[in-house]
């Protein structure tokens, strides 16, 4: 569908011209059309194939580092193969307009990609951490190498689990006692406390959320929109499906991410002139 005709655009785009603090809320469908498999679609999403009991838990990790460290690897490197696409671009183009103009936009996703980053955003927080900011299992300090990269191996099709390369996780260089571990949160953890509660603080100050490609079924990230419409701001869902919390949100515009979020950035433009010639 054309973006300019999905309706709610049109109140959607007055609430992106009047904004001057808004909060971008963003989940794996974001990364979707960059190539990125989300987690809970039907065919696509990652816990279709693989059990999270299996992968994305702290006891998962301890009963077998080899397959949790293979499987986040070959994430990772799925991953660096993955350009940003028009959606982030579209949230870094509006996240620079607002600065130019002394407003702000903050991004606080859920993914653990850096598509944000390479799209030449800035991101105030990753609520369940990063594929590529390992550290200690044991003393809990960064590696001082960069992973990613390593081992070799497609980066394209989902590995079978039975028969996927087994590489250990690399022994921790600081302590020398414990392995790295994917600076990922992973399911019974805690969110980064800090990342939390500034996001918390930004949405306390928005105007507008835009919360785009999340199932919103994640605690407790799946409850900041909340905040900020009890904050008085207004939220605006970007998801081509339903979701929990599509009835509670201001205008629900049901595309997708790189459809909707480059004309809710036009709309901005077109009302406060361009800036730079980016
Ligand atoms: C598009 C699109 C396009 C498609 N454009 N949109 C009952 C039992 C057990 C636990 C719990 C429980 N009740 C609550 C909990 C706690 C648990 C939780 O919430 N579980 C629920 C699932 C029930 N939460 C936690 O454990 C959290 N920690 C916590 O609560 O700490 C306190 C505590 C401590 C100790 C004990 C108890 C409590 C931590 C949660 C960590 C989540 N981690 C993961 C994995 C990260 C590592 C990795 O990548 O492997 O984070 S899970 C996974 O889900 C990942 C994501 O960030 C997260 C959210 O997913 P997201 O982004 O919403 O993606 P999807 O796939 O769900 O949705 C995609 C959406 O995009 C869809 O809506 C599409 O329609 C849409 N879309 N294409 C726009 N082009
Ligand atoms: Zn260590």
């Amino acid at each position: 569908m054309d973006a300019e005709i999905i309706p709610g655009l049109a109140e959607a785009a007055d609430l992106a011209r009047a904004a001057r603090r808004v909060v971008v809320l963003s989940g794996a469908g974001l990364s979707a059309e960059s190539g990125v498999p989300t987690f809970r679609e039907a065919q696509t999403g990652l816990w279709e194939r693989y059990s999270p009991e299996q992968l994305a838990t702290e006891d998962a990790f301890l009963a077998d580092p080899e397959l949790v460290w293979s499987w986040y690897r070959w994430r990772a490197r799925l991953i660096r193969s993955c350009p940003p696409n028009a959606g982030h671009l579209a949230v870094a183009a509006w996240q620079r307009r607002l600065a130019a103009n002394g407003d702000a936009l903050t991004i606080a996703t859920q993914n653990v990609d850096d598509l944000h980053e390479r799209a030449g955003a800035e991101v105030l927080a990753h609520l369940h951490g990063s594929l590529f900011d390992d550290r200690c299992a044991d003393c809990g300090e960064p590696a001082a190498h960069d992973t990613g990269t390593a081992p070799e191996g497609d980066a394209g099709s989902a590995p079978d689990l039975e028969s996927m390369l087994r590489v250990a996780p690399p022994r921790c260089a600081v302590c020398g006692v414990g392995v790295l571990r994917p600076g990922v949160v992973w399911f019974g953890e805690m969110l980064p406390a800090d990342a939390l509660a500034n996001t918390l603080a930004a949405l306390e100050q928005c105007d507008l959320a835009v919360v785009a490609g999340t199932s919103a079924t994640v605690q407790p990230a799946a409850s900041l929109p909340y905040a900020a419409l009890g904050a008085g701001a207004a939220v605006v869902e970007v998801n081509p499906e339903v979701t929990e919390f599509s009835t509670a949100a201001t205008v629900h515009l049901r595309g997708t991410a790189g459809q909707v979020l480059p004309a809710l950035v036009r709309a901005y433009d077109g009302h406060h002139g361009h800036h730079r010639s980016d």
